[in-house]
């Protein structure tokens, strides 16, 4: 299966929920009334495009019929695909490979996916050559670095982990000369999602990023704030919390594939000014891919029938 059917498949269920009740809806209106607005935001918020987005498409969408720019219903969804797609035109930037190594940190509550995210890109890098280190600085749950290291060996890259239980920021100190000394291209590191405050995840963070600085002042070069798509809205409370504790440079949106709430991708950049730079769309090395918005707005409606 080719990057795009993967991508389309894996938004299949967010398009039913989503372009397929768009599609009824304008089948049975016949007009651009305020009935056919109401229902028209109903799908919107339904499928987590955020209350803030679907007030200004709903707006867009009123503004343009008055304007005549769209007459009829059918007008309606290249109307939406293509605002939705401006909306989204400067998400999506790619990661830059600059310094040597590269340090990505990924944060993100437990479960969204950050050791599958930080195994899809090990891969991926390394694929494309790079040299790859993974830091496993999540050593508060048991069996995660295990789970990083199977990761670590599969994309074909060194793994550098401490015992259950060790302090991350050891971790992180061992890795950061690690990268350096063995001249690695980018430094991933995994971090544990299971801090149950914020005054924990401030000062865990904090210490991560002293360790990382005194190493490489400019470092990290990006920290990916990794949101499981599935919890919708939800994911953009807990992005305020990570934003307010780390300077968060882009947003990985994981299992993209089993939810319904795909629209949570405008919100992201909407709401909260984030790009997307992944997306994960199924729990194998290679189900993922970089996002772009034209494609992602493309496989979001192109239903194939
Ligand atoms: N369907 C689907 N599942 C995913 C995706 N990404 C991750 N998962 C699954 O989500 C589960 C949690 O993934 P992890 O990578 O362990 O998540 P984590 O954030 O590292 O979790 P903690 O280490 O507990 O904080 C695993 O079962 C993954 O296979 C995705 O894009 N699609
Ligand atoms: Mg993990």
């Amino acid at each position: 299966m080719g990057f795009f059917e993967r991508l389309k498949e894996g938004l299949s269920k967010t398009r039913r929920n989503f372009t397929d009740r768009i599609q009824e809806l304008v089948g049975l209106s016949a007009a651009i009334d305020d009935d056919f607005l109401d229902e028209l935001e109903m799908i919107l918020l339904s499928a987590d495009v955020g209350v803030k987005t679907t007030e200004k498409l709903i707006d867009a969408v009123r503004k343009a019929a008055k304007k005549k720019e769209i007459s009829g219903t059918e007008d309606v969804i290249p109307f939406l695909k293509k605002y939705m797609a401006e909306m989204l035109a400067d998400s999506g930037q790619r990661t830059r490979i600059g310094a040597k190594p590269t340090v990505i940190l990924v944060v993100g509550v437990n479960g969204v996916g950050k050791t599958t995210t930080i195994g899809k890109l090990a891969n991926y890098f390394t694929l494309f050559k790079y040299k790859v280190v993974l830091a496993a600085g999540d050593t508060f749950r048991a069996a995660a670095g295990e789970q990083l290291q199977i990761w670590g060996e599969r994309a074909h890259c060194d793994v550098i982990r401490h015992a259950e239980g060790a302090d991350p920021a050891a971790v992180v100190f061992d890795a950061m000369k690690a990268a350096i000394a063995r001249k690695a291209d980018i430094l991933f590191i995994d971090t544990a999602g299971r801090l149950h405050n914020k005054a924990n995840l401030m000062n865990e963070l904090e210490k991560i990023h002293r360790i990382i600085k005194r190493e490489i002042p400019e470092a990290p070069h990006e920290t990916f704030l990794v949101l499981d798509a599935t919890t919708g809205q939800n994911a953009i409370n807990q992005a305020k919390v990570f934003m307010e504790t780390a300077k968060v440079t882009g947003v990985v949106l994981t299992k993209l594939d089993g939810t319904a709430k795909g629209g949570v991708v405008v919100a992201i950049k909407e709401e909260l000014g984030l790009p997307v730079k992944w997306i994960g769309v199924g729990e194998g090395i290679m189900d993922f891919r970089p996002f772009e918005p034209d494609k992602f707005v493309e496989a979001l409606f192109d239903s194939g029938k």
